[in-house]
């Protein structure tokens, strides 16, 4: 069994201010009002994080259905919802607390402000992820997705004086600047948010990764298979030509991936708590790495309030 010399572990990494918030959110829902707490959606794209708070007692909807009783708890994904989701719980009379992160909020204000003022939003984004359905719903006659690069050369609006682009917040940061060029390029009128949308925790993991992965034989991000930012950490790493590889956990190693890796990489998406990490660096020290090290490139301090109806529930609790 090949043991790596060294592992790096990438900093930055892991849970940002609107996971730890919208997974807390659940955890005290469940505190404060007892199981079951419906959750639409997952409440982040983490495979352990939605199976150790189902154990819980949170339950997991699709959609907001007659699976859920009237005025039961129920809790919006950190990714967003439309106001069409929002309409349909009032209808429904559900007691709904929004895990939304305000840095997806911002992107939704920007929509609405931008719809508002009559502009064709162009939205660069992944088709079918939970944060773009949500954006476009705020504005749905008037966003168009795009993609790619390639998506621009094909775009075809009514009015160029009247255009603006806004974004997903966890795309590549290098494709997005792309595609915002080529965007500047075709239509030199459109104008957009100060600076783009993609939000403090996705760049700041992504500078880590880019950093920390010409040190690297193999860099292994920890992340589920449908969590955007997680992926982008892989496609940071390749495009510097080292193999890299998405895990949930160590079970998932391939062990031709670790023939010739002497100095590891590891770092995790937005979504994972630190835990996984703990894990992985115990599956190699089994082995016998022992050379493990911090590649800090920077530090967080952002922190974020848990949502109203949560901090009052509490404030309630604390004075019964
Ligand atoms: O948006 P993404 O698929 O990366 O979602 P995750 O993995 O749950 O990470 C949190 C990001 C988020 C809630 C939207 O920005
Ligand atoms: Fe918010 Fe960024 Fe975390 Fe998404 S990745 S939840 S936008 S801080």
């Amino acid at each position: 069994m090949h043991a790596p010399e060294q592992l790096l572990l990438a900093a930055p990494r892991g849970y940002c201010a609107g996971v730890d918030r919208a997974v807390q959110t659940v955890e005290r829902a469940l505190e404060l009002h007892g199981a079951p707490v419906y959750v639409r959606k997952e409440i982040v794209h983490n495979k352990h994080v939605v199976e150790t708070l189902r154990e819980r007692g949170a339950v997991f909807v699709d959609e907001l259905d007659d699976s859920i009783p009237e005025g039961a708890i129920t809790v919006f994904s950190a990714h967003g919802v439309s106001p069409a989701v929002h309409a349909d719980a009032e209808r429904r009379n559900l007691q709904t607390i929004d895990a939304t992160c305000p840095l997806v909020t911002k992107v939704h204000r920007e929509a609405i402000k931008f719809a508002a003022e009559g502009y064709t939003i162009v939205l660069i984004g992944h088709a079918g992820h939970e944060e773009v359905e949500g954006t476009m719903g705020e504005a749905p006659d008037r966003i168009v997705l795009i993609e790619t690069e390639a998506d621009v050369d094909t775009l075809e609006v009514e009015d160029e004086h009247k255009l603006a682009y806004i974004n997903q917040t966890t795309l590549s940061v290098d494709e997005t600047r792309g595609i915002i060029a080529r965007l500047r390029e075709k239509f030199p009128h459109i104008t957009g948010p100060r600076t783009d949308d993609i939000c403090y925790a996705t760049t700041n993991r992504q500078a880590a990764v880019r950093q920390m992965a010409d040190q690297c034989d193999l860099v292994l991000v920890i992340g589920s298979k449908n969590s955007s930012n997680s992926n982008r950490l892989v496609d940071v790493a390749r495009d510097l030509g080292t193999p890299a590889y998405l895990i949930d956990n160590a079970d998932q190693i391939e062990e031709e991936w670790l023939t010739d890796a002497k100095v590891v990489g590891v770092s995790s998406g937005a979504s994972v708590p630190e835990t996984l990490v703990n894990d992985l660096v115990a599956f190699f020290r089994e082995r016998g790495t022992e050379d493990v090290r911090e590649f800090e490139v920077l530090r967080e301090d952002v922190r974020f309030m848990l949502p109203k109806q949560i901090r009052q529930a509490m404030t309630a609790a604390a004075e019964a």
